[in-house]
C-alpha cells in the first residue's frame, strides 16, 4: 500500500463522484402526460327527442309562427344549458325575392375561454317538398333536413353543461339554408341561393375578432344506415380536420359510417363559414353512395320521424364529442 494505491483510490473517488453527479437523474413530477379524461356518453335518446320536438312545432319555414315558437324554445334549452345565447336577426331575399326574416341561433358555453371550436347546423325547414309526386307546394317535416343535427347538438349541449369542455364551444343554428331555389322554378338557380342564413352571418360577424379552430357543420345525419363521405369543400379547406373527425369514428368504431371515400362540393354552411369567415370547417353529411345523391327522402314527405334512426344519430354524436372532449 503506497502512495500509488492512495492516488488510484483519490482519482477513481473523483471520477465515480463526478460522474455520479452528471449522470444523476431527478426524479421529476411527471407533469408532461396528461390524464386522459374519458369522453360522457352521447344520449341518442335524448337527441331524438329533440328532434320530434322540432317536428311538432310543424315545419320551422321563415316568416311563419311555427318557425319564431321553435326560436324560442331552442333558446331556452341553450339557455337552460348555461350558454350565453344571443340571436342575430336579420332580412335577407331569396332566390324569388321573397323577404325573409331570419333568426341566427348562436350559443357561446365557456365565452371567456380563448381557444374555441365551433358546432353548426341549418334549423330551417324547406318551404316545399319539391322533390315528392304529391303535394309539392307543402313544407316538410324536416325531421332529418334540419331537425337531425338540431337535435345532435342540443344533446351535446346539454353535454356541455354536464361536464365542462377543455375549450370553449359555440354552436350555431343557422336559419334559412333550405330556401333555395325549387325543382321546377322559373328563376334562374344559383348557388348562393342556398345558405342564406350562413351568409348573413358572416358578411355580417356578430362577434369581432371571431377565430374558433375549426368548425363542424351536421347536415342530415340521421338517416337509416346513414353514410358520411369526405365532401369535397370539407377536405379542401380543413383537410387536416376531415382526417382528425374521420380517425376518431374509426378509433371508437363508427367506420361504417364515417366512410372513406370522396364526393364533389355540395353547397352548404360550411361553404361560406369557410369563405366568409375563414374558418376551417367541414360538412358530416348524409349521402347515398349507390346512388351517389341524398337519400330518397331528401325534400320529401318522407323526411319524418319514421326515417331518423337513432344509431346514427348515436354515431355522428359520440364522434364529434371525442373530437371536442379529447382536442388540447
Ligand atoms: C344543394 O342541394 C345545392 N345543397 C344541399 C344543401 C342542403 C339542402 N342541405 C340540406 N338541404
Ligand atoms: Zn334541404
Amino acid at each position: 500500500m503506497g502512495k500509488r494505491i492512495s492516488l488510484y483510490f483519490i482519482l477513481f473517488t473523483i471520477i465515480f463522484l463526478s460522474c455520479d453527479d452528471e449522470n444523476r437523474v431527478i426524479p421529476t413530477p411527471n407533469t408532461q402526460v396528461e390524464e386522459r379524461i374519458p369522453t360522457p356518453i352521447f344520449n341518442a335518446d335524448s337527441a331524438y327527442d329533440f328532434i320530434q320536438t322540432q317536428v311538432d312545432f310543424g315545419p320551422r319555414v321563415p316568416n311563419t309562427k311555427e318557425h319564431t315558437a321553435c326560436a324560442e324554445w331552442l333558446v331556452k334549452k341553450l339557455d337552460s344549458y348555461g350558454a350565453k345565447t344571443m340571436v342575430q336577426e336579420g332580412e335577407v331575399t331569396a332566390f324569388n325575392g321573397d323577404k325573409l326574416q331570419i333568426k341566427n341561433i348562436i350559443a357561446q358555453f365557456n365565452p371567456e375561454k380563448t381557444s374555441r371550436l365551433l358546432l353548426f347546423s341549418h334549423w330551417d325547414t324547406r318551404p316545399v317538398a319539391d322533390k315528392d309526386k304529391s303535394r309539392q307546394g307543402e313544407p316538410i317535416d324536416g325531421a332529418n333536413d334540419g331537425g337531425s343535427g338540431v337535435g345532435v347538438l342540443l344533446e351535446i349541449a346539454r353535454q356541455f353543461n354536464l361536464q365542462e369542455t377543455k375549450l370553449g364551444v359555440d354552436i350555431i343554428f343557422f336559419d334559412a339554408e333550405d330556401y333555395g331555389i325549387f325543382e321546377g322554378s322559373m328563376n334562374r338557380g344559383a348557388e348562393d341561393d342556398w345558405c342564406l342564413g350562413s351568409q348573413y352571418w358572416g358578411n355580417n360577424p356578430p362577434i369581432a375578432n371571431y377565430r374558433p379552430r375549426f368548425g363542424i357543420l351536421l347536415d342530415m345525419v340521421g338517416e337509416t344506415n346513414a353514410q358520411y363521405p369526405k365532401e369535397y369543400f370539407s377536405t379542401y379547406h380543413a383537410g387536416n380536420i376531415v382526417n382528425k373527425v374521420w380517425n376518431t369514428a374509426r378509433n371508437i368504431g363508427y367506420s361504417n359510417y364515417f366512410i372513406n371515400t370522396k364526393i364533389g362540393q355540395i353547397t352548404d354552411d360550411h361553404r361560406y363559414v369557410n369563405i366568409l369567415a375563414n374558418i376551417p370547417s367541414i360538412d358530416i353529411i348524409g349521402w347515398n353512395t349507390t346512388t351517389n345523391t341524398f337519400g330518397d327522402y331528401h325534400h320529401t314527405h318522407k323526411d319524418n320521424m319514421e326515417g331518423i334512426d337513432k344509431n346514427s344519430l348515436k354515431a355522428v354524436g359520440q364522434t364529434v364529442m371525442e373530437v371536442v372532449y379529447q382536442e388540447k
